[in-house]
């Protein structure tokens, strides 16, 4: 054990040094996951203080009241002490009653249901292997792995799966919650401070679970109403004829770009605006063209087990990759 110690520190401090955005539930940006994190605290408190308090009082015993040389005697014995049973039932209860208060409050007020209320954005989540769809239902548009949301109002998910269960979780907001097919999950969140934070799918879902990330960008609700506005302008086509064509029968099969094409697939629309290409290939490293083009030659060789084909079954040549990278690269959407 003595020699395992420093290797297992270092393993904790590399792991908890792991990933860009936060994913730690102990770092709140945001009212839920902080009152979540008081609940946290004020447990481990109480936890921590009995644990000191129980071997305070037993090594004191230990030590004060040790057989010592010669001692035949038999001490004095407290069974049934009437003082004694009070307190050692009243203290527990006590603690008790101090963790279950706020825990209650705490359960039923985040379970609050706001999928009627008018001044939330209601948010349909349906989670895939191994990426998340996010559809706005008061706006009627649809997209996939950078979840959008104003900070100034109340998010009202609605979470299902489209295969098996998933788990959605955004750690410095707030969660976490199953997505599960066939039925639906309720869940709100608030998003008070602009910024990106990461996602991730926590129910262990299929070989590419752990890459089932996404990311929640809140921006400002004026920002927010550009979003709206730019996502349901007329979608962006290829600007040559036959790149339109190839990319029409060989991605809008699954893909959709505006209203045009599938639905078993992100939706593109704007995707050269992303933060990654698949939740994981962080554009602002190798470059989105870049991320895009190789992510479309091979998937699998990224995600093992995406649902998507290789450049080669969609019969594309190196050229067309390039051409659609560059234009998928280029929708951007201004907000
Ligand atoms: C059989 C359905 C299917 C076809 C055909 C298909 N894809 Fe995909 N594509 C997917 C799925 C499923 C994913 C999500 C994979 C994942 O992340 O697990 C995806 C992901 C992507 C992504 C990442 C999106 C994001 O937001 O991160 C891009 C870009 C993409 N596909 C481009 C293309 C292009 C270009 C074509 C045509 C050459 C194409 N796809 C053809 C199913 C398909
Ligand atoms: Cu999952």
């Amino acid at each position: 054990m003595k020699r395992l110690l420093p290797l297992l520190t270092g393993l904790v401090l590399l792991l908890t040094a792991c990933g860009r955005e936060d994913l730690s539930a102990l770092n709140p940006q945001g009212p839920v996951a902080e009152k979540q994190f008081e609940l946290m605290k004020l447990s481990i408190g109480i936890m921590a203080l009995v644990i000191v308090v129980v071997f305070i009082i037993c090594i004191y015993v230990l030590i004060r009241f040790r057989r010592r040389k010669g001692d035949k005697t038999i001490p004095k014995q407290v069974e049934g002490n009437h003082t004694l049973e009070i307190i050692w039932t009243t203290i527990p209860l006590v603690l008790l009653l101090v963790l279950a208060v706020p825990t209650i409050n705490n359960v039923f007020g985040l379970a609050k249901d706001y999928s009627k209320d008018k001044n939330a954005v209601h948010v349909k989540v349906t989670a895939h292997q191994y990426w998340w769809e996010f559809e706005y239902t008061d706006y009627g548009i649809t997209t996939a792995q950078d979840l959008i949301v104003p900070t100034d109002k109340k998010i009202a998910f609605e979470l299902v799966a489209a295969d098996v269960k998933h788990s959605f979780w955004i750690p410095a907001i707030g969660g976490k919650m199953d997505t599960n097919p066939g039925s639906t999950n309720r869940m709100f969140l608030e998003f008070p401070k602009e910024g990106v934070f990461r996602g991730k799918c926590a129910e262990l879902c299929g070989p590419s679970h752990a890459l089932m990330d996404f990311k929640a960008k809140a921006v400002s609700p004026e920002s927010f109403d550009r979003w709206v506005a730019a996502m349901k302008a007329p979608a962006q086509m290829p600007a040559d004829p036959e790149l339109a064509e190839k990319f029409t029968s060989q991605c809008l099969s699954c893909h959709a770009v505006g209203e045009n094409g599938g639905n078993s697939a992100p939706n593109l629309t704007g995707v050269g605006g992303r933060e990654t290409v698949g939740g994981i290939l962080y554009n602002d490293e190798a470059g989105v063209e870049q991320n895009i083009h190789d992510w479309v030659i091979d998937p699998q060789k990224y995600k093992k087990g995406a649902m998507m084909p290789t450049a080669e079954d969609n019969s594309l040549t190196p050229e067309e990759v390039s051409g659609i990278a560059k234009y998928l690269a280029e929708y951007k959407l201004d907000y």
